[in-house]
Formats: structure tokens, C-alpha cells, sequence
């Protein structure tokens, strides 16, 4: 496959507590025919893709299990890998996942063009609390439902290149980016659920756009790869979730941008040969890195 393709980032914007699976993936389907149609060979779903953001409610017994995804692809989720392989076309999906162990993940996939799952990443930075909060306006209860990923930053082969995943809170750490940078990571797929507000420090809620681009931008220029950034978006059970879904170069230019807070569609050609650009040059790892002076960064 050419280094160099159309991909798309398929924005999503509120998904309802009532809303069957089958309606989420009907909508991301309506997408990946609209990312096909415009040329794309990828297309990139947000976290937890296929229900509401679930862990702002507490929630025990089967009201949590069945937010949860014991097989993939599953009756509800097939027709998505058919259209897949279908069109020809890759995808990236985020979902809660429960292992045959009874282990409880917020995991994502990459998916080829021939609809098989290439690629599997676990969800590492768990933001939130393990107790329900009374004075928030909503919960966020990440690190009671899900473990800490295992499978650490994961590179893979798929579309002519190397591929990292990350899921939201992932992508404002530059240990995220540094891992899948040194893995020889190109493109990194991630999906988010951010919410306009910040509880414990409201005074940053203006700033929940520009946090976003500044992790993602930071993280493909200092890398020197390329990112498809893909949220959730829009009033979702009353809580309001940014847009801004993205597609970044490894210079850190943004090259699409969301304009809304809806399902929402946007493509930008990915050249993976322009990793060079920064990979050559001002990051170019063997020659100017000096890992002996990091200790701290493992060592605490
Ligand atoms: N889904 C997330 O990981 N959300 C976090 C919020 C809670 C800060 C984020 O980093 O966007």
C-alpha cells in the first residue's frame, strides 16, 4: 500500500443513555461511506464509540455490565467490519471492553481494509475517581471501571507504515508520545471524551480546546509523526463534550479541523514519507537524544 492515503476523522456527536448500539453504528457507518466517497482508506472513530460516556453515572451489577463489550466484532458491531471490507476502507473504534476473565478495559482497535483487526491498545492514563463524588455535577468514574491497560503503547504494521494508538487522557502526557515516537510509531489513532468542564479546576474550562490541540500538536511535532484525533462531542446526557476532532502533521500543523460539535466528517492526505521531515532534523533521535540524562523520568 502507497505511504502516502486519505484518512478521515469521524467525529460523533452525542450518543443517548437510551440509544441502541445498532443506532451509533448506523451513524458510523452513514460516516465511513462519507469518508469512502471523499477518497478516504482510513477512518477514525472517538473512545467508548458505540454508547454514551457511561462513567459519569454510578453505576453497579448489570446497569455497569452491559455498557460493556464481551466480543469484537459482535452481532450489534459486524455490519461496521462488513462495510469495512466492503468498501475497502480501515477503521479505528473505541470501546468498553470485558475480557472471557471478567478483566474490564477502555480499549480501541485498528482495523485494515480488509476488515480484520490489526491492532489492540488498552487504555493507560486513567483520569477520574474510584468513589461517587457528591459535590461534582457529574462523575467520571474511569478509574473505577476500567483497569490500567496492559498491553503498554503497542506498534503495529497497517497502511503502509507503523501505527500507535492512544485513547484520550493518553494524549496530554508526552510519555504517551515518546513511547509510541521510539516504537517508530508514524500515525496514532485516538479517540476522546472531554468534557467542557473541568470540576476540580474550573478556572481551566476555557482552555479545554486549546489543552487538546497543545497535547496533540506537542506530541506529533516532538515525535515527529503524524495523530487523527477524534472526540465525542456536543450536550451528551447534559454534559457538554468539545468537538475540535483533528488531524495533525508531524510539523504539529493542523491540517482539519472539526467546525462543530455533531457527527462530522473531515479528511486531510497523510504522506507517512514527511516523518522525515522532523525525524531527520531537530528530533532526530540518535543523534541528539541523551536517555542517561532521564533517569527520573522511570525512576519515580
Ligand atoms: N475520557 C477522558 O479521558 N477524559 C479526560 C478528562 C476527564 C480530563 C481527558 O483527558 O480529556
Amino acid at each position: 500500500m502507497s505511504r502516502s492515503f486519505i484518512a478521515a476523522a469521524a467525529q460523533m456527536g452525542p450518543i443517548w443513555r437510551d440509544e441502541p448500539r445498532s443506532s451509533a453504528v448506523a451513524r458510523m457507518m452513514e460516516m465511513m461511506r462519507e469518508a469512502h466517497a471523499r477518497g478516504a482508506e482510513l477512518v477514525v472513530f472517538p473512545e467508548l464509540a458505540l454508547t454514551t460516556f457511561f462513567p459519569r453515572w454510578l453505576l453497579e451489577g448489570d446497569e455497569l455490565e452491559r455498557w460493556f463489550e464481551t466480543e469484537m466484532p459482535s452481532a450489534e458491531t459486524r455490519p461496521l467490519f462488513e462495510l469495512s471490507a466492503e468498501l475497502g476502507i480501515g477503521f479505528h473504534l473505541g470501546y468498553a471492553e470485558r475480557t472471557p476473565e471478567g478483566r474490564h478495559f477502555n480499549t480501541a482497535i485498528t482495523v485494515d481494509r480488509a476488515g480484520t483487526i490489526i491492532g489492540t491498545y488498552r487504555k493507560i492514563h486513567l483520569p477520574g475517581h474510584r468513589e461517587h463524588e457528591d459535590w461534582r455535577p457529574f462523575q467520571h468514574l474511569e478509574k473505577r471501571y476500567f483497569e490500567k491497560g496492559d498491553l503498554g503503547f503497542p506498534v503495529f504494521d497497517g497502511f503502509g507504515g507503523k501505527l500507535g494508538m492512544c485513547i484520550c487522557n493518553d494524549r496530554r502526557w508526552p510519555e504517551t508520545w515518546r513511547m509510541l515516537g521510539l516504537g517508530g510509531a508514524e500515525l496514532v489513532l485516538l479517540g476522546y471524551n472531554t468534557p467542557l468542564q473541568y470540576p476540580p479546576a474550573p478556572e481551566h474550562d476555557h482552555l479545554q480546546y486549546f489543552h487538546n490541540e497543545l497535547s496533540v500538536q506537542a506530541g506529533c511535532y516532538q515525535n515527529g509523526l503524524w495523530a487523527i484525533a477524534v472526540a465525542k462531542a456536543g450536550r451528551e446526557e447534559g454534559c457538554d463534550l468539545i468537538g475540535g476532532s483533528m488531524i495533525v502533521a508531524p510539523t504539529g500543523e493542523i491540517l482539519a479541523r472539526a467546525a462543530g460539535v455533531e457527527d462530522e466528517v473531515i479528511t486531510a492526505r497523510i504522506d507517512l514519507e514527511r516523518c522525515s521531515e522532523i525525524r531527520r532534523n531537530v528530533f532526530n533521535f540518535s543523534q541528539h537524544r541523551q536517555p542517561e540524562e532521564y533517569g527520573l523520568l522511570v525512576t519515580r
